[in-house]
Protein backbone atom coordinates (compact mmCIF):
# COMPACT_ATOMS: atom_id res chain seq x y z
CA UNK A 1 0.00 0.00 0.00
CA UNK A 2 2.43 2.27 1.12
CA UNK A 3 4.75 1.05 -2.23
CA UNK A 4 2.03 2.29 -4.49
CA UNK A 5 1.79 5.57 -2.76
CA UNK A 6 5.37 6.27 -3.07
CA UNK A 7 4.91 5.17 -6.82
CA UNK A 8 1.79 7.96 -7.04
CA UNK A 9 4.08 10.57 -5.62
CA UNK A 10 7.18 10.08 -7.89
CA UNK A 11 4.51 9.97 -10.97
CA UNK A 12 3.31 13.80 -9.59
CA UNK A 13 6.37 14.79 -8.88
CA UNK A 14 7.74 13.73 -12.38
CA UNK A 15 4.43 15.64 -13.53
CA UNK A 16 5.32 18.80 -11.68
CA UNK A 17 9.21 18.72 -12.92
CA UNK A 18 7.86 18.45 -16.94
CA UNK A 19 6.15 21.02 -16.55
CA UNK A 20 8.70 23.07 -14.74
CA UNK A 21 11.24 21.77 -17.29
CA UNK A 22 9.33 22.97 -20.59
CA UNK A 23 8.04 26.02 -20.07
CA UNK A 24 8.40 28.04 -23.31
CA UNK A 25 5.10 28.67 -25.17
CA UNK A 26 4.50 25.98 -28.39
CA UNK A 27 4.63 28.44 -30.95
CA UNK A 28 8.20 29.46 -30.49
CA UNK A 29 9.12 25.39 -30.79
CA UNK A 30 10.05 26.21 -34.42
CA UNK A 31 11.94 29.42 -33.77
CA UNK A 32 14.68 30.30 -35.53
CA UNK A 33 14.72 27.68 -37.80
CA UNK A 34 14.66 27.79 -41.55
CA UNK A 35 11.90 24.73 -42.28
CA UNK A 36 9.78 24.76 -45.41
CA UNK A 37 6.57 26.67 -43.74
CA UNK A 38 8.71 29.61 -41.66
CA UNK A 39 9.46 32.84 -42.94
CA UNK A 40 12.05 35.30 -42.21
CA UNK A 41 11.98 38.95 -42.83
CA UNK A 42 14.97 40.52 -43.66
CA UNK A 43 16.16 44.46 -43.45
CA UNK A 44 18.97 44.97 -46.50
CA UNK A 45 20.47 48.08 -45.77
CA UNK A 46 22.86 48.91 -48.82
CA UNK A 47 25.88 51.52 -47.92
CA UNK A 48 27.37 53.24 -50.61
CA UNK A 49 31.22 54.39 -49.91
CA UNK A 50 32.51 55.54 -53.17
CA UNK A 51 34.07 59.12 -51.95
CA UNK A 52 36.54 61.54 -53.87
CA UNK A 53 38.70 60.45 -51.03
CA UNK A 54 38.53 56.84 -51.44
CA UNK A 55 38.65 56.61 -54.76
CA UNK A 56 40.03 60.11 -56.03
CA UNK A 57 41.00 58.57 -59.83
CA UNK A 58 38.50 60.05 -62.45
CA UNK A 59 35.78 60.46 -60.25
CA UNK A 60 32.80 61.31 -61.82
CA UNK A 61 31.74 65.27 -60.21
CA UNK A 62 29.40 66.05 -62.71
CA UNK A 63 27.24 64.86 -65.56
CA UNK A 64 26.02 62.16 -64.15
CA UNK A 65 27.90 62.53 -60.92
CA UNK A 66 28.63 59.33 -59.18
CA UNK A 67 26.02 57.56 -57.51
CA UNK A 68 23.67 54.62 -57.42
CA UNK A 69 21.15 52.80 -59.79
CA UNK A 70 18.49 51.05 -57.18
CA UNK A 71 19.13 47.88 -56.14
CA UNK A 72 17.18 45.18 -57.45
CA UNK A 73 16.99 41.78 -55.39
CA UNK A 74 15.27 38.63 -54.78
CA UNK A 75 15.24 36.12 -52.37
CA UNK A 76 15.51 32.25 -54.23
CA UNK A 77 16.06 29.07 -53.86
CA UNK A 78 19.45 27.21 -55.34
CA UNK A 79 17.79 26.53 -58.80
CA UNK A 80 17.79 30.27 -59.71
CA UNK A 81 21.19 32.31 -60.26
CA UNK A 82 20.85 35.88 -61.09
CA UNK A 83 24.66 36.38 -62.15
CA UNK A 84 27.61 34.45 -60.76
CA UNK A 85 31.26 35.22 -60.82
CA UNK A 86 32.93 33.42 -63.82
CA UNK A 87 29.96 33.29 -65.11
CA UNK A 88 28.76 35.35 -68.51
CA UNK A 89 26.08 37.89 -67.89
CA UNK A 90 22.26 37.41 -68.57
CA UNK A 91 20.66 39.35 -71.01
CA UNK A 92 18.88 41.03 -68.36
CA UNK A 93 21.69 41.64 -65.93
CA UNK A 94 23.91 43.12 -69.12
CA UNK A 95 20.67 46.15 -69.73
CA UNK A 96 20.73 46.86 -66.07
CA UNK A 97 24.90 47.10 -65.55
CA UNK A 98 25.30 49.27 -68.89
CA UNK A 99 22.17 51.01 -68.88
CA UNK A 100 20.28 50.62 -65.21
CA UNK A 101 17.41 49.13 -67.28
CA UNK A 102 15.41 46.42 -64.79
CA UNK A 103 13.06 45.63 -67.27
CA UNK A 104 14.10 42.44 -68.35
CA UNK A 105 15.20 41.59 -64.65
CA UNK A 106 11.03 42.52 -63.93
CA UNK A 107 10.09 40.01 -66.06
CA UNK A 108 12.65 37.08 -64.54
CA UNK A 109 11.04 38.07 -61.05
CA UNK A 110 7.87 36.86 -62.98
CA UNK A 111 8.68 34.09 -65.14
CA UNK A 112 11.14 31.83 -62.85
CA UNK A 113 9.72 29.18 -60.25
CA UNK A 114 12.93 29.81 -58.33
CA UNK A 115 12.06 33.10 -57.26
CA UNK A 116 10.67 33.44 -53.55
CA UNK A 117 10.54 37.56 -52.59
CA UNK A 118 11.44 40.21 -55.72
CA UNK A 119 12.49 43.34 -54.19
CA UNK A 120 13.90 46.86 -54.96
CA UNK A 121 15.66 49.78 -53.26
CA UNK A 122 15.97 53.23 -54.37
CA UNK A 123 18.84 54.85 -56.01
CA UNK A 124 21.26 56.77 -54.18
CA UNK A 125 22.12 60.13 -55.69
CA UNK A 126 25.41 60.65 -54.83
CA UNK A 127 28.12 57.71 -54.15
CA UNK A 128 28.35 57.97 -50.33
CA UNK A 129 24.56 57.33 -48.89
CA UNK A 130 22.24 54.35 -48.08
CA UNK A 131 19.20 52.57 -49.42
CA UNK A 132 17.08 49.76 -47.02
CA UNK A 133 14.54 47.12 -48.22
CA UNK A 134 12.94 44.49 -46.17
CA UNK A 135 12.07 41.18 -48.10
CA UNK A 136 11.18 37.84 -46.90
CA UNK A 137 12.38 34.47 -47.75
CA UNK A 138 11.64 31.19 -46.63
CA UNK A 139 12.79 27.63 -45.87
CA UNK A 140 12.52 26.42 -49.56
CA UNK A 141 14.17 30.02 -50.57
CA UNK A 142 16.98 30.38 -48.52
CA UNK A 143 19.57 32.50 -50.65
CA UNK A 144 19.60 36.06 -51.76
CA UNK A 145 21.31 38.06 -54.73
CA UNK A 146 21.23 41.68 -55.45
CA UNK A 147 23.01 43.70 -57.63
CA UNK A 148 22.89 47.82 -57.74
CA UNK A 149 24.68 49.84 -61.40
CA UNK A 150 27.81 51.74 -60.52
CA UNK A 151 26.59 55.54 -62.25
CA UNK A 152 28.39 56.40 -64.37
CA UNK A 153 30.05 53.10 -65.56
CA UNK A 154 30.36 50.89 -68.90
CA UNK A 155 29.12 47.36 -67.06
CA UNK A 156 30.08 48.13 -63.49
CA UNK A 157 28.04 47.22 -60.71
CA UNK A 158 27.80 45.55 -56.95
CA UNK A 159 25.93 42.77 -55.58
CA UNK A 160 26.11 39.23 -54.07
CA UNK A 161 25.40 36.00 -55.61
CA UNK A 162 23.15 33.12 -54.11
CA UNK A 163 24.27 34.25 -50.41
CA UNK A 164 22.80 31.94 -48.00
CA UNK A 165 20.56 33.19 -45.01
CA UNK A 166 20.48 30.05 -43.53
CA UNK A 167 23.01 28.32 -41.67
CA UNK A 168 23.33 24.64 -40.21
CA UNK A 169 18.75 25.11 -40.07
CA UNK A 170 18.85 28.09 -38.78
CA UNK A 171 18.23 32.05 -40.14
CA UNK A 172 21.60 33.61 -39.68
CA UNK A 173 20.67 36.91 -37.68
CA UNK A 174 23.05 39.38 -39.42
CA UNK A 175 25.56 39.20 -42.48
CA UNK A 176 28.05 41.94 -43.26
CA UNK A 177 29.62 41.93 -46.41
CA UNK A 178 31.81 44.63 -48.09
CA UNK A 179 31.47 45.13 -51.79
CA UNK A 180 34.06 45.18 -54.49
CA UNK A 181 33.27 46.74 -58.15
CA UNK A 182 32.35 43.83 -60.52
CA UNK A 183 32.70 43.98 -64.12
CA UNK A 184 29.63 42.43 -66.15
CA UNK A 185 32.36 41.75 -69.17
CA UNK A 186 29.99 42.98 -71.89
CA UNK A 187 31.40 46.32 -73.13
CA UNK A 188 35.31 47.05 -72.80
CA UNK A 189 35.23 50.48 -71.12
CA UNK A 190 37.81 50.84 -68.64
CA UNK A 191 36.48 54.51 -67.35
CA UNK A 192 33.53 55.55 -65.96
CA UNK A 193 32.70 57.41 -68.48
CA UNK A 194 33.72 55.85 -71.56
CA UNK A 195 31.45 55.97 -74.58
CA UNK A 196 29.39 52.68 -75.39
CA UNK A 197 32.10 49.99 -76.58
CA UNK A 198 30.36 46.40 -76.89
CA UNK A 199 32.55 43.37 -75.83
CA UNK A 200 31.97 40.45 -78.38
CA UNK A 201 32.18 38.14 -77.48
CA UNK A 202 31.80 38.74 -73.80
CA UNK A 203 33.71 38.01 -71.06
CA UNK A 204 32.63 36.44 -67.85
CA UNK A 205 31.66 38.59 -64.60
CA UNK A 206 34.57 39.48 -62.65
CA UNK A 207 36.11 41.46 -59.89
CA UNK A 208 37.71 44.72 -60.93
CA UNK A 209 40.73 45.40 -58.66
CA UNK A 210 43.34 48.23 -57.92
CA UNK A 211 45.61 45.86 -60.97
CA UNK A 212 43.11 44.57 -62.88
CA UNK A 213 42.32 45.80 -65.59
CA UNK A 214 45.98 46.50 -66.03
CA UNK A 215 45.32 49.52 -67.70
CA UNK A 216 46.75 53.35 -66.61
CA UNK A 217 43.47 54.85 -67.72
CA UNK A 218 41.42 52.39 -65.92
CA UNK A 219 39.36 53.84 -63.23
CA UNK A 220 39.75 51.69 -60.60
CA UNK A 221 44.15 51.74 -61.30
CA UNK A 222 45.93 52.13 -57.72
CA UNK A 223 49.04 49.98 -58.07
CA UNK A 224 50.70 51.51 -55.15
CA UNK A 225 48.08 50.51 -53.10
CA UNK A 226 47.65 46.46 -51.06
CA UNK A 227 43.65 46.29 -52.23
CA UNK A 228 40.81 48.66 -53.21
CA UNK A 229 39.17 50.35 -50.05
CA UNK A 230 35.60 48.64 -50.12
CA UNK A 231 33.07 50.97 -52.69
CA UNK A 232 29.96 50.18 -50.77
CA UNK A 233 28.78 47.25 -47.76
CA UNK A 234 25.80 45.83 -46.72
CA UNK A 235 24.28 44.87 -43.41
CA UNK A 236 21.42 42.30 -43.33
CA UNK A 237 19.31 42.06 -40.56
CA UNK A 238 16.33 39.80 -39.34
CA UNK A 239 13.80 41.68 -38.08
CA UNK A 240 10.82 38.84 -37.61
CA UNK A 241 10.16 35.58 -38.38
CA UNK A 242 6.64 34.08 -38.92
CA UNK A 243 4.93 30.89 -39.52
CA UNK A 244 2.80 30.53 -43.01
CA UNK A 245 -0.82 29.74 -41.94
CA UNK A 246 -3.16 26.81 -43.40
CA UNK A 247 -3.14 26.28 -47.27
CA UNK A 248 -6.49 28.04 -47.87
CA UNK A 249 -8.28 31.30 -45.89
CA UNK A 250 -10.75 32.04 -48.83
CA UNK A 251 -10.94 30.50 -52.16
CA UNK A 252 -12.74 33.21 -53.17
CA UNK A 253 -11.14 34.86 -55.96
CA UNK A 254 -12.27 37.92 -55.60
CA UNK A 255 -11.92 38.34 -51.92
CA UNK A 256 -9.08 39.75 -50.15
CA UNK A 257 -7.77 36.60 -49.26
CA UNK A 258 -6.47 34.28 -51.22
CA UNK A 259 -4.14 30.95 -51.25
CA UNK A 260 -0.95 30.94 -49.47
CA UNK A 261 1.83 30.80 -52.26
CA UNK A 262 2.71 26.51 -52.12
CA UNK A 263 4.76 25.40 -54.94
CA UNK A 264 3.04 21.90 -54.63
CA UNK A 265 -0.19 23.40 -54.74
CA UNK A 266 0.26 26.13 -57.26
CA UNK A 267 0.51 23.00 -59.80
CA UNK A 268 -3.36 21.51 -59.67
CA UNK A 269 -4.25 25.02 -59.08
CA UNK A 270 -7.27 24.96 -61.88
CA UNK A 271 -8.27 27.89 -63.92
CA UNK A 272 -10.88 28.63 -66.99
CA UNK A 273 -9.74 28.72 -70.69
CA UNK A 274 -12.25 30.47 -72.67
CA UNK A 275 -12.04 27.93 -75.72
CA UNK A 276 -15.81 28.39 -76.74
CA UNK A 277 -14.73 30.20 -79.67
CA UNK A 278 -11.89 28.22 -80.79
CA UNK A 279 -15.04 25.24 -80.64
CA UNK A 280 -16.79 27.17 -83.28
CA UNK A 281 -14.11 28.02 -86.42
CA UNK A 282 -12.66 25.06 -85.71
CA UNK A 283 -15.52 22.71 -86.41
CA UNK A 284 -17.34 21.96 -89.48
CA UNK A 285 -19.23 25.55 -89.71
CA UNK A 286 -15.71 27.01 -91.17
CA UNK A 287 -15.60 30.74 -92.72
CA UNK A 288 -16.09 31.69 -96.31
CA UNK A 289 -12.56 31.43 -96.68
CA UNK A 290 -11.94 27.83 -96.14
CA UNK A 291 -14.70 27.50 -98.72
CA UNK A 292 -12.84 29.35 -101.08
CA UNK A 293 -9.85 27.25 -101.28
CA UNK A 294 -9.40 25.12 -104.13
CA UNK A 295 -7.57 22.16 -103.28
CA UNK A 296 -3.95 23.89 -102.69
CA UNK A 297 -2.74 23.28 -98.77
CA UNK A 298 -3.50 26.33 -96.66
CA UNK A 299 -1.69 26.53 -93.17
CA UNK A 300 -3.49 27.19 -90.22
CA UNK A 301 -3.59 30.97 -89.25
CA UNK A 302 -3.83 32.51 -86.13
CA UNK A 303 -4.83 35.86 -84.14
CA UNK A 304 -1.99 38.12 -82.19
CA UNK A 305 -1.72 36.81 -78.39
CA UNK A 306 -4.54 38.64 -76.81
CA UNK A 307 -3.64 40.61 -73.33
CA UNK A 308 -2.06 38.92 -70.37
CA UNK A 309 -5.54 37.96 -68.03
CA UNK A 310 -5.31 39.74 -64.51
CA UNK A 311 -3.10 37.09 -61.97
CA UNK A 312 -4.67 34.74 -60.38
CA UNK A 313 -3.27 35.10 -57.05
CA UNK A 314 -3.22 38.59 -54.74
CA UNK A 315 -0.86 36.84 -52.67
CA UNK A 316 2.04 35.17 -53.63
CA UNK A 317 3.00 33.66 -56.90
CA UNK A 318 -0.14 32.60 -59.43
CA UNK A 319 -1.07 32.01 -63.00
CA UNK A 320 -2.19 34.43 -65.58
CA UNK A 321 -2.81 33.31 -69.17
CA UNK A 322 -3.56 34.56 -72.66
CA UNK A 323 -4.91 33.11 -75.96
CA UNK A 324 -5.38 33.20 -79.30
CA UNK A 325 -7.90 32.73 -81.88
CA UNK A 326 -7.97 30.86 -85.40
CA UNK A 327 -8.79 32.78 -88.41
CA UNK A 328 -7.59 30.02 -90.55
CA UNK A 329 -8.28 26.29 -89.89
CA UNK A 330 -5.73 23.73 -91.87
CA UNK A 331 -6.87 22.58 -95.17
CA UNK A 332 -5.39 20.32 -97.59
CA UNK A 333 -2.53 19.14 -95.04
CA UNK A 334 -1.44 22.41 -94.45
CA UNK A 335 0.47 23.37 -91.04
CA UNK A 336 -1.66 22.02 -88.39
CA UNK A 337 -2.77 25.55 -85.56
CA UNK A 338 -0.13 26.51 -83.57
CA UNK A 339 -0.53 26.55 -79.12
CA UNK A 340 -3.82 28.38 -78.68
CA UNK A 341 -3.14 29.12 -75.04
CA UNK A 342 -0.23 30.16 -73.36
CA UNK A 343 0.33 30.78 -69.71
CA UNK A 344 3.22 32.51 -66.85
CA UNK A 345 3.42 32.63 -63.58
CA UNK A 346 3.06 36.03 -62.09
CA UNK A 347 2.41 37.82 -58.47
CA UNK A 348 4.85 38.51 -55.78
CA UNK A 349 5.01 37.89 -51.90
CA UNK A 350 5.28 41.35 -51.43
CA UNK A 351 1.41 41.56 -52.22
CA UNK A 352 0.29 39.75 -49.33
CA UNK A 353 -1.20 41.14 -46.08
CA UNK A 354 0.57 40.70 -43.08
CA UNK A 355 -2.53 38.70 -41.74
CA UNK A 356 -1.58 35.02 -43.97
CA UNK A 357 1.61 34.92 -41.86
CA UNK A 358 1.05 34.06 -38.13
CA UNK A 359 3.31 36.20 -36.48
CA UNK A 360 5.84 34.31 -33.95
CA UNK A 361 8.50 37.41 -32.97
CA UNK A 362 10.07 40.61 -33.74
CA UNK A 363 13.48 41.33 -32.86
CA UNK A 364 14.03 44.93 -30.61
CA UNK A 365 16.06 47.32 -32.85
CA1 LIG B 1 33.52 45.73 -68.88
Amino acid sequence: MDFQLAILCLIAIGLVLVSVVEPRPRKFKRRGRCQPKMLAEYNLTFYGDWSPKTFPRLYPRVRPPAQWSKLVGRSHDSTYKLWSLGQNASDAVKAFAEDADSSMLDQDAQAYRGIFDSFTAAPIESGMGRSAVRFLADGQHTKMSFLVKIVPSPDWFVGVASLDLCHNGRWRKQINVDLAPLDAGTDQGFTFTSPNWPNMPADPISQITNKKPSHPASSFFYPEQETLPRIGHIVIKEVAEYRRRGRKLDTSPTGPNVVIFDPEEDEDDSYSLNIGGLTAVSGSTGTGNDVVNNGKPQDCTVTEWSEWSPCSKTCGFGIQTRSRDVILSPVNGGYGCPRLTDQNTCGSMRKCKWGHFDYLFKRSG
